[in-house]
């Protein structure tokens, strides 16, 4: 049966809204997640906006991805920022000159003639193509969207099942927080705290000028971001021949890899060509992800520290995004629906959007960051995790709650997962990319 949704009214005004938001961040060839804080266009961000933008304009959405794809490296990594040349250094850290992708970065392949950063983050994009096909085929069809892109999606998940995979185990590791897009979760507070932290006073942190400091990563934080950016990009940004600091696989990251595996299986047989080879790649994926990160104890998947070999126990909303996954046995979804509805996470109960992080957890706060809010982005995501398991009240829940969090929150950033209060920053594309796919 069909879940209640807000009246008539109150839902074409909560799309045009979100439209607004949408089209206020478009920048002519892609999507800004807000114009103060991230002025420049990040790469899982314009995965979910293009999500949402196919109900407004399926040709901005393919462009979107395609002047992502156009930033990519030749071997075969997409940065987590594609810098704006219009906006000024200034704007926010760390700039280009911080990074030098257009220099330094040459020799790992990154292009001549725009500024990139040298890092990655979580893969949606393959499953971003897919939906933005689907809502227009016969366009998509005469662009030829889906043969332009799928060479660089292809390449893209070769990069990270072959270069990262650092543990030897299959799966894709990161090797900065912020390639994770859950940059101060606590599950990075023990392999961080063996990072030496760049002096606080060798950087100017742009976002403080925009946000509330308690909403956002501390000094520390930062100053450990900067050290292994450093490290990478003094590197050269290779992978291979250098010990890195920080070396982890994240839950969340993988399991998005996989669905993006299963949407380049789709992705090839709308092309005619073997889809087989990906499908038995999100197969071998699945079960490398239940072998080496899930915790039967905590009802979760871990992340794991490559470097020592252990996992790592906090509790965070990462663990529990496999449930996307459609081969993940039964039990296992079962086992994760229990912790994400259990005191934990407190779904249904004490919250109506699933935390960042453990309720209970050592190191929980209910409005800084990744430490705890609620996040858009991994609503949808898990709403559809829900829905895959046939947990479709739960899902219904969990879509109301997204709708009427964004509507009465200005689209904010992230929310206090308890009272909905708006955090960090509002008129945020992602949320308002969501709000539009929710609505449809
Ligand atoms: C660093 C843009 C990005 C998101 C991340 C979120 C935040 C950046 C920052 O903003 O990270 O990449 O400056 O804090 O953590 O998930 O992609 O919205």
């Amino acid at each position: 049966t069909a879940p209640p949704l807000p009246g008539t009214a109150d839902r074409e005004m909560l799309g045009q809204a979100a439209a607004q938001v949408l089209l206020d961040n478009w920048t002519g060839a892609s999507t800004v997640p807000s114009t103060s804080l991230y002025p420049h266009q990040w790469s899982w961000d314009s995965a979910f906006v293009a999500i949402g933008l196919r109900h407004l304009s399926p040709q901005r959405a393919r462009r979107e991805l395609e002047t992502l794809l156009g930033a990519q490296w030749a071997d075969g990594r997409i940065p987590h920022i594609v810098f704006n040349p219009a906006v000024s250094h200034g704007a926010y850290f760390p700039s280009p000159d911080f990074w030098r992708s257009s220099t330094v970065g040459r020799a790992a392949g990154a292009p001549a003639a725009l500024e990139t950063s040298g890092i990655v983050q979580p893969p949606v994009h393959a499953l971003a193509a897919l939906m933005v096909h689907r809502s227009d085929p016969g366009t998509s069809r005469r662009e030829r969207f889906l043969e332009r892109v799928r060479p660089g999606l292809v390449a893209w998940h070769e990069y990270l099942t072959g270069r990262r995979d650092f543990g030897g185990h299959g799966l894709a590791a990161v090797l900065h927080p912020w390639e994770t897009g859950m940059d101060n979760s606590p599950c990075w507070d023990e392999p961080l705290s063996r990072v030496e932290p760049a002096p606080a006073g060798s950087f100017r942190r742009a976002d403080l000028s925009f946000g509330d400091a308690s909403d956002r990563p501390t000094d520390l934080d930062y100053g450990r971001y900067v050290s292994l950016a450093t490290q990478y990009r003094d590197h050269g940004y290779r992978d291979t021949g250098t010990e890195h600091s920080f070396v982890v696989e994240d839950p969340g990251f993988n399991a998005l890899l996989i669905m993006s595996e299963y949407a380049l299986a789709d992705i090839a047989e709308e092309l005619g060509q073997d889809a087989e080879p990906h499908r038995s790649r999100a197969r071998r994926l699945t079960t490398a992800l239940m072998r080496r990160l899930w915790d039967e104890d905590a009802g979760l998947f871990l992340c794991r520290d490559v470097r020592t070999g252990t996992a790592l126990p906090d509790k965070s909303v990462t663990g529990l995004l496999p449930l996307m996954l459609p081969e993940l046995p039964e039990r296992t979804a079962r086992a994760l629906v229990r912790t994400m509805t259990g005191p934990h996470f407190g779904l249904g109960a004490t919250t109506r959007l699933v935390p960042s992080y453990d309720l209970r957890g050592r190191a929980f706060d209910a409005s800084r960051y990744w430490r705890g809010p609620a996040w858009f982005n991994i609503n949808w995501l898990l709403e559809r995790g829900l829905r895959q398991h046939g947990m479709s009240d739960q899902a219904d829940a969990v879509r109301q709650a997204v709708l009427d969090a964004a509507g009465a929150s200005d689209f904010a950033e992230y929310v206090d997962p308890r009272t909905g209060k708006a955090c960090g920053t509002t008129n945020f594309s992602w949320t308002a990319a969501v709000v539009l796919d929710l609505l449809s």
